[in-house]
């Protein structure tokens, strides 16, 4: 039976829910796929900082399968969050996300990985911040083209191993772009090895990355490119394995967050040379700060931001951070 204590505990809790939704302060969730990974932590701190700043909070919560994203975004909901922005497990959740994040009345933006509709396109109408990533593929490349010139490699000489991970668009264009732009300086397509992951970390690398290093033990010298840092430390790490050291590989990353710092820090190089230090600044800082003028003003988000990468050494990577931080 409901007696009234009951009801008026009731009422109490949803009077409460309505005022978080209203005169409380601002809460946005930031929801990323791979918790443990530094560029998601950094991320992280980068939107703390803008909540910090603004005045609002953000709750960070991982979520690695679709289960979970749905459930969270049910959490976040009754907590009382009023916007959500997220790098989903799997990017074809996008309907299923847009239409629970509505049920919740949260507002959507996605982040790194852009959410897709059941016919595999793009879903326009969810702000989205990505990289451009074909060119920070091609960036990636470059940076080992010019390596293998300073060592004065003959391209026909080496191989290149990319560790892809082709479902996931933003990874496929970055990996391409990579190819591409060795393609362009003279590598023979007939040299490239492809090693399609099943997750997307640095076992995922170093699993995909084993069997096709020893099916190719011709092979003395490795370029390797991949979607992230984690992967292509995989890769790294596989090749070590096989006794190449850092003079017969030249390997370079993207993100340039915790795992390419603790890289270059190093007492003697390895077969990692570089990463592309992306902008995590715009994906953390830039992204609360627009969901949180898109709650407050209801100004919303640019539909489409795509940033830009540096290239990050054992030479460089303090002042870059320096710069980014400041
Ligand atoms: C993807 C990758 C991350 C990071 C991000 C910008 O989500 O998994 O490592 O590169 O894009």
């Amino acid at each position: 039976m409901l007696t009234r204590k009951h009801f008026l505990g009731v009422s109490i809790a949803a009077f409460a829910a309505a005022c978080a939704r209203t005169s409380e302060g601002v809460k946005i969730g930031f929801v990323v796929k791979q918790p443990e990974e530094p560029w998601f932590q950094t991320e992280w701190r980068f939107a703390d900082r803008a909540g910090a700043e603004f005045g609002f909070e953000v709750m960070k919560i991982g979520a690695a399968d679709g289960e979970r994203v749905l459930a969270v975004i049910d959490n976040l909901g009754a907590r009382g969050a009023q916007g959500l922005i997220i790098c989903a497990p799997d990017t074809r959740l996008g309907a299923a996300i847009q239409q629970r994040a509505a049920a919740n009345e949260l507002k959507l933006m996605s982040v790194d990985d852009r959410l897709v509709g059941a016919d595999g396109a793009p879903i326009e109408a969810i702000p989205h911040v990505g990289i451009s990533a074909t060119n920070i593929g091609r960036q990636a490349g470059e940076t080992i083209a010019a390596e293998v010139t300073r060592r004065g490699w003959t391209l026909s000489d080496v191989a290149l191993l990319r560790t892809t991970f082709d479902s996931l668009e933003t990874a496929r264009q970055r990996t391409d772009g990579a190819r591409d732009a060795l393609l362009a300086t003279g590598l023979p397509a007939d040299r490239v090895f492809d090693a399609p992951m099943r997750t997307s970390d640095t076992e995922g690398g170093f699993n995909a990355a084993n069997p096709v290093l020893t099916r190719q033990t011709a092979v003395r010298r490795w370029l390797v490119v991949g979607m992230n840092d984690e992967t292509v430390l995989g890769a790294v790490r596989a090749t070590e394995g096989l006794g190449l050291g850092a003079g017969d590989v030249v390997a370079v990353g993207i993100n340039g967050s915790a795992t390419a710092q603790a890289e270059f820090q190093k007492s003697s190089p390895t077969g990692f040379l570089a990463s592309i230090l992306l902008d995590a600044r715009s994906h953390g800082y830039e992204t609360a700060k627009a969901m949180h003028r898109w709650i407050v003003e209801g100004v919303a988000p640019e539909p489409l931001l795509y940033t830009d990468g540096q290239v990050m050494t054992r030479e460089n990577w303090q002042a870059l951070l320096a710069e980014q931080e400041a």
